[in-house]
């Protein structure tokens, strides 16, 4: 049996195991939620480890398997999990990996802790929420395995069950049905996950199989942040080709790659920065640092070579139309993480060795590349141009003694009579009938209903020109009261809540989409901000009449379905919802505006690569790219990758 001691399990294992049945307990607290999200929490903790591993240099190769029979299995080439005893517990490493919360990081002496040793739970809590969990580990030309059941106790203990020449760790688990609201692993959610990672690790391939379709799916990125910025930027108007630079900052050793790109016909500023390979989607001291020196750049070669007239560039009008990603490894010594979610970087020193360093190599590529220097101090000055004019024009209305004009509100809306913005809530509905449906639901004080005919645009036709020319468009930005683009302000808005409500179907999702890829390209702040959401009516109603009284329920799943059924009782009737017509106002407003009974999604950019490239596929100048990649890649039933329930 080689180098594993044969271990008793006594009483004292039993302490063991507390830490799992707490996961079990309140899941949530660990993986985030117990929906589709949190499922894939698990496999992020797994893949996460793998990715650990190739970062510290073993392996090059991380193949997921969605398996027939729902488990998922994920496979590297790394050095494989110690499976040595462990001198604190008397264990094998391996064991105690999967067992105790927070091991996975006791065994690993990296210097840039990632993924799995900065935020994640570990695998023990993957363990601790499935039906099982197997695992080999190859490792001394041995195959070592063990095995855990019902959230976290071992059935097979460590053992030698053969040979091989190869080196790596293969995990293998089933979901728990019991803790989770689906337990269908999405190809999508998992896909673009690998890929995430294989942008930033360049070089290490990501293997995806679906067994059940037989697809397989590979990414391997040779040249990492340029081809991210490459797939991202699909479809735009590029400036240059991505420009990309990396080094290590001697002093703190922090490792720095940064790839940008400038667009034109762009006016956003798209910046994805990330910590040791895991997304700070807070920013923090690096973006920091990346902008100030972005923008020092772009001044001083501006200034040197006189071609500004006069006014100085802000920062706001040098990165317009700039697509940028800041990838940093940092020891752990320095790394320092704040807010709630710990999504920001607070590491002090980041600022100043990322601004240094930008500041010095994009100088140096400005120096060497003038004609693209030239033209991108020119797009600078055009956006400093139409920032002063939006504000002189501004400035103008507020200083016209008249009280602030009003703006012409389409007749379609039906406003809200509060002047109360904050508290007010906008809703967008899916058609005429529905409108006035909503209208007649909708409490008068705070909710207005703006009701639009058919599918706004046709994503076959669309233009950035020909788009704020729809008349459908044109009355949302019109009603939402902020402009829009360049000269969004966000102080304007006249609604707290943008309500998108569809029917709940291929159609309605189809709107939702044009609508929130609307939303981000021209009013990007209002998602960022999370003033977006989706109404999310009941599929289900479930009644009888009970003497003279009605009984009803309503049901937005199927698991709420039967808990409906059993509400209701014996006798119930079911009614299925194909769109918000079948519901009179009553109804209407029960289910899906009244914000004590309602279902709200807050959009959220959740997958940033995926929304950006969407975008600016869908907003992008060819049709032809356009619409090849709605057919390939679209399914208008998958946007609720991008929100969260909220109220
Ligand atoms: F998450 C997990 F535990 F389930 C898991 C871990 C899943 C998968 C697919 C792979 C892994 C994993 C862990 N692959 N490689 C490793 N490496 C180690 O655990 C390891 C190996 C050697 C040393 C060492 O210092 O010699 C240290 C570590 C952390």
């Amino acid at each position: 049996m080689s180098d594993i001691k044969k271990t008793t399990y006594t009483a004292d294992d039993i302490h063991v195991m507390k830490g799992l049945e707490g996961v079990r307990k309140r899941p949530a607290m660990y993986i985030g939620s117990t929906n589709s999200a949190g499922l894939h929490h698990l496999v992020w903790e797994v893949v996460d480890n793998a990715v650990d591993e190739a970062l510290s240099g073993y392996g090059k190769k991380i193949c997921v398997t969605m398996h027939k029979d729902g488990s998922i299995s994920v496979l590297d080439e790394g050095r494989g999990i110690p499976v040595g005893i462990n001198k604190e517990t008397g264990r094998p490493a391996v064991e105690v990996v999967f067992t105790e919360l927070h091991a996975g990081g006791k065994f690993n002496n990296a210097v840039y802790k990632s993924a799995a040793g900065l935020h994640g739970v570990g695998a023990s809590v993957t363990n601790a929420l499935s039906e099982w969990i197997d695992i080999n580990v190859y490792q001394n030309g041995n195959i070592y395995h063990l095995k855990f059941e019902n959230g976290g106790n071992l059935v097979v203990p460590l053992e030698v069950v053969g040979t091989c020449k190869k080196h790596g760790t293969l995990v293998r688990f089933k979901p728990d049905a019991s803790i989770f609201s689906t337990v269908e692993f999405k190809w999508d959610t998992i896909a673009s996950h690998l890929q995430e990672s294989a942008f930033l690790m360049k070089g290490v391939e990501f293997v995806l199989t679906d067994e059940k379709t037989g697809t397989v799916q590979s990414f391997l990125y040779e040249n990492g942040l340029v081809e991210y910025i490459n797939n991202v930027n699909i479809n735009k108007n590029p400036l240059s080709p991505v420009i990309s630079f990396a080094d290590t900052d001697e002093e703190t050793q922090i490792d720095i790659e940064i790839a940008l790109q400038y667009c034109n016909e762009d006016y956003n500023e798209t910046i994805f920065s990330y910590v040791n390979n895991v997304r700070t989607r807070d920013g923090g001291t690096h973006e920091t640092g990346f902008r100030a020196g972005i923008t020092k750049a772009v001044n001083d070669f501006a200034e040197t070579y006189k071609l500004t007239k006069g006014k100085k560039l802000e920062g706001s009008d040098i990165r317009e139309g700039l697509t940028a990603v800041v990838s940093l490894k940092i020891p752990e010594m320095l790394l320092e993480f704040e807010g709630q979610t710990k999504g920001k970087l607070g590491t002090p020193q980041a600022v100043s060795v990322v601004s240094n360093f930008i500041f010095n190599k994009f100088t140096y590529y400005l120096l060497e590349n003038k004609e693209f220097a030239i033209n991108l101090i020119n797009k600078c000055v055009a956006s400093q141009a139409a920032r002063l004019a939006a504000r002189k024009a501004k400035e103008e209305a507020r200083s016209n003694k008249k009280p602030k004009q009003e703006v012409i509100l389409s007749d379609k809306l039906t406003p809200a009579q509060s002047k109360d913005y904050a508290k007010n809530e906008l809703f967008i509905v899916e058609g005429d009938s529905a409108g006035g449906t909503a209208k007649k639901g909708r409490d008068r004080l705070h909710q207005a209903i703006l009701p639009l005919r058919g599918k706004p645009l046709n994503t076959d036709s669309i233009s950035i020109d020909r788009l704020v020319h729809n008349e459908e468009i044109a009355t949302i930005i019109n009603t939402i009261g902020a402009g829009f683009g360049q000269s969004f302000d966000i102080e304007d808005i006249k609604y707290g809540k943008i309500i998108i409500m569809t029917d709940a179907d291929t159609d309605g999702a189809h709107i939702q989409t044009l609508l929130l890829t609307f939303f981000y390209h021209y009013m990007r702040q209002l998602i960022t901000t999370g003033h977006i959401y989706i109404a999310v009516p009941p599929l289900y109603r479930v009644h009888k009449e009970d003497g003279k009284k009605v009984v009803q329920e309503y049901a937005w799943d199927d698991e709420g379905l039967e808990l409906a059924k059993k509400k209701v009782g014996a006798g119930y009737k079911i009614n299925r919802y194909k769109g918000l017509g079948e519901m009179d106002a009553i109804q209407l407003k029960e289910t899906t505006m009244d914000p004590k009974t309602r279902l709200l999604l807050q959009v959220e950019i959740d997958d940033p690569i995926l929304a950006e490239k969407r975008v600016n596929v869908l907003m992008g100048r060819d049709a032809s790219v356009r619409r090849a990649w709605v057919e390939e890649n679209v399914d208008f039933n998958k946007i609720d990758t991008f929100m969260k329930e909220v109220k």
